[in-house]
């Protein structure tokens, strides 16, 4: 992957958008920063100036801030700019068209993960502190946050890994000696199955305890049910936004089940909508409500709807069909058509989502079913399958007779660990990392 020369790349989508940022890094940052803004930020590291940018008509490009770090100083170690353009396609097109007007040898556009790479290859991030913003920004719960975000700012001994790695180098060290000075063979034979085995053990216990420590859940899943006509959908769209929302469709079969991610107050919400439930129900209806009731074990809370025509037969059949037991809010509809006398809560079509959902005292239920305490992890998913790849060695360790296949396996461990923590200076170990980076990294 690594080539020498001045690369950009947008680090936002190209979107219409407040804003849309490019990085620029390279030996000619500074020169370019002078064709397109006149100006020469050579004793500029790190300040913000609104400046105006130009196309090489001298047209005005945009008005914008850009931010200038001196090389080593910046994320690539190299020369470095940040350009925040307004927000419009048009212009981003507008700025690349220019860059390339510039004509300057070895500019182009940055490859995936290409900015981290270059990071790495100058010593500002280990790999496995790379490989930490690519998890920060694809993770989608606090803990994995949080011990990816240990791992950038604290380096590689907070990962888990770490301890291992320094037991595996001893292990080889002395494998390596039993083979340069045998004296007592069997008792030094028997001593190093004893210990690799006890590595393999050590292993064994943390991928079961980090296994064990399951993330913890951030979306609260609520389901609503209710007959035919109640207003199920109604409700389903006004939560969820629908105009902005992109439902889903559960896969399944003809009358699928629709879910929707929302959020509310800053907390994360799944909704699903289902088929009514009616006394005669036709062949496609049955399959949906099937669907329904086969993903409602996974199911945190229920909002189960009547209206005026629910009778009390079918609001049992819907809490035994779905298995509610108290996990259940229930709402009457249609309250601008209807009066009613219980006590439940009463929405209509007319009312405000913000009031629907403080009606449906909605943050007090996900309140009850999720939890606000962030666990401790010490891995991330990628090291965990690294750990399950390591055990896979353990039987040919320990059967085997001949000391100087055991010194190879060892050897292939400690390879597969210089790997993970990127101590073999291994272009195409970087390459396979850095290319499932996202643009702009
Ligand atoms: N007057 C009134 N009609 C409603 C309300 N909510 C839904 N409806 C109507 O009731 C019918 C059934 O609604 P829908 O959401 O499709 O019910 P579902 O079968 O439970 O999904 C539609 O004609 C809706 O326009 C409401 O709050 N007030
Ligand atoms: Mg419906």
């Amino acid at each position: 992957m690594f080539e020498t020369g001045t690369i950009y790349s947008n680090f936002t989508p190209i979107v219409k958008s407040p804003v849309i940022a490019y990085r620029i890094s390279g030996p000619d940052v500074l020169d370019i920063l002078k064709k397109l803004t006149k100006k020469n930020f050579k004793q500029d590291h790190s300040r913000v100036h609104f400046v105006k940018l130009f196309s090489i008509e001298d047209q005005i490009l945009d008005e914008c801030s850009v931010v200038y770090f001196k090389s080593p100083k910046s994320f690539t170690g190299e020369d470095v700019c940040e350009i925040f353009l307004h927000g419009s396609p048009l212009i981003a097109s507008q700025f690349e068209e220019t860059l390339k007007d510039f004509k300057i040898p070895g500019l182009r556009l940055a490859k995936n993960g290409e900015f981290s790479y270059r990071s790495v290859l100058n010593g500002k991030n280990s790999l496995k502190q790379a490989k930490a913003i690519n998890q920060i920004i694809s993770n989608d719960s606090f803990s994995s946050l949080e011990y990816n975000k240990k791992l950038l700012f604290n380096g590689d001994s907070v990962s888990g890994l770490s301890v291992l790695r320094d037991e595996i180098v001893d292990l080889f060290a002395e494998i390596t000696a039993f083979i340069d000075f045998v004296d007592d063979e069997e008792f030094n034979f028997k001593k190093i199955i004893k210990k690799s085995s006890l590595f393999f053990d050590k292993c064994h216990n943390i991928l079961q305890k980090a296994k064990n420590t399951k993330k913890e859940k951030t979306v609260c899943k609520i389901m609503v049910v209710g007959s035919v006509n109640v207003g199920k959908s109604t409700l389903f769209n006004k939560i969820i936004d629908s105009e902005r929302a992109i439902v889903t469709n559960i896969k399944g079969t003809t009358r699928d089940v629709l879910s929707n991610e929302f959020v509310f107050d800053g907390k994360n919400y799944e909704l699903f909508d289902t088929a009514g439930h009616r006394d005669k129900q036709g062949k496609i209806e049955k399959v949906g409500y099937k669907k329904a009731q086969q993903i409602s074990s996974d199911i945190d809370h229920f909002f189960i709807l009547s209206d005026k025509y629910t009778t009390k037969k079918q609001m049992n059949l819907i809490k035994r069909d779905f298995n509610i037991k108290k996990n259940f809010t229930l709402i009457e509809t249609k309250s601008d058509q209807y009066q009613y006398k219980s006590k439940n809560i009463k929405i209509n079509h007319n009312l405000d989502r913000d009031i629907i959902l403080s009606k449906l005292k909605i943050s007090s239920i996900h309140k009850k079913y999720i939890s606000s305490k962030t666990k401790k992890i010490d891995f991330n998913d990628e090291e965990i399958v690294f750990l399950e790849n390591i055990l896979q060695y353990k039987n040919d360790v320990i059967n085997e007779s001949d000391i100087l296949i055991i010194a190879q396996i060892m050897r292939n461990i400690l390879d597969d660990f210089s790997y993970e923590f990127g101590y073999i200076n291994n272009e195409d170990v970087y390459d396979r990392v850095f290319s499932n980076f996202c643009i702009g990294k």
